[in-house]
């Protein structure tokens, strides 16, 4: 008799991780995005005990009611707003994540996406590549050095950019919902229109919830400065993206440099892709070879230990945890 629990695998996994999960997993593969519900066969449903996916699975009651059996859903990142937590939690199905593993490379992302805006590098790269150079000398810049970096979310990644920026001599200033006494001198805690009125660049490191959604919009932007540069590689939806659009037009602020956006893939129609004010990247915070497999591995280690009874490392919902224990 077959004893290995049936899992969906929706996520990259790689050969040799691979093979050390079917050693002790009945895989199902799902393809990255599509709704397992759609994959997997009806008859096959009511046999899968835990999944591993990327956010682009929707892990909401109607997958919970495609998969009766499920007890764990293991997130191949560290946002988890694909995931309707309180559905999870009232059907007792374990969330994991990935925190830590991956606050060095969206930090780098964030200090790469500030200098770009602030030294102007892209538009410097086309300007040598076109030969403009030979007619002229590339116009000034602005420095970072000496400047206000505003961190909206101190947690994990917003304290790596902080110690980075540190090493740049910007000054750095926060607002999380509480004052956060771990931060000590690495930033000071400010309100919420003081972030951004005083920022020279602001940084957005909140996740997206039902209250963050569309949090920096209009009023936000008339706060900053019209020198003020807005930087997101946490979700798209956080910002307001057709006021973002707006205000890099009307010039209420200089620039945006966005690794995330409300639609994604952006299309090459959007309004942000005209906007010679705007740095886009990919969603790449996290994707390095080595921060990916530290995240896969995680994401693994979370999904069989909770499918073993051991503790996993990263629960969104401990609570379901506990009332196993
Ligand atoms: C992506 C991320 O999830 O971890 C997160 O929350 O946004 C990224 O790391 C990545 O595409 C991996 O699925």
């Amino acid at each position: 008799m077959n004893q290995k629990p049936k899992i969906i695998v929706s996520a990259p996994l790689p050969a040799d991780l691979r093979e050390r999960v079917a050693a002790v997993c009945d895989i199902v593969d799902v393809p990255v995005g599509q709704n397992p519900a759609d994959v997997v066969p009806a008859a096959q449903r009511a046999e899968i005990a835990g999944m591993v996916c990327t956010m682009r699975t929707r892990v909401d009651q109607a997958l919970l009611d495609a998969f009766p059996a499920l007890t764990v859903s293991s997130n191949f990142a560290v946002g988890f707003d694909n995931v309707d937590v309180d559905a999870a939690t009232r059907r007792q199905v374990l969330i994991c994540n990935t925190p830590g593993v991956l606050d060095g490379a969206v930090a780098d992302v964030t200090i790469g996406l500030m200098l770009c805006l602030a030294r102007n590098l892209v538009a410097g790269d086309a300007f040598v590549r076109s030969g403009a150079w030979t007619k002229g000398a590339f116009p000034l810049t602005t420095d970072i050095r000496g400047k206000t970096l505003g961190l909206l979310g101190m947690g994990r990644i917003g304290k790596v950019v902080a110690r980075t920026a540190q090493a740049f001599d910007m000054k750095v200033i926060y607002h999380n919902r509480r004052e956060d006494p771990s931060v000590g001198s690495l930033a000071s805690y400010v309100g919420r229109d003081e972030l951004f009125k005083s920022s020279d660049v602001l940084s957005v490191h909140i996740p997206l919830s039902a209250e963050t959604r569309h949090s920096v919009g209009k009023r936000e932007f008339e706060l900053m400065k019209r020198t003020a540069y807005v930087i997101n590689t946490a979700r798209g939806p956080v910002l307001d993206e057709a006021a973002l659009v707006d205000a890099l037009r009307a010039g209420t602020i200089a620039g945006a440099g966005l690794d995330v956006m409300e639609q994604e893939p952006l299309p090459a129609s959007s309004p942000l892709c005209e906007l010679p004010n705007v740095v886009l990247q990919a969603h790449v915070g996290s994707a390095t070879h080595e921060t990916r497999r530290a995240m896969i591995d995680l994401a693994v280690a979370n999904l069989l230990d909770a499918l073993g009874k051991r503790k996993p490392q990263a629960m969104v919902n401990p609570q379901v945890w506990e009332a196993r224990a």
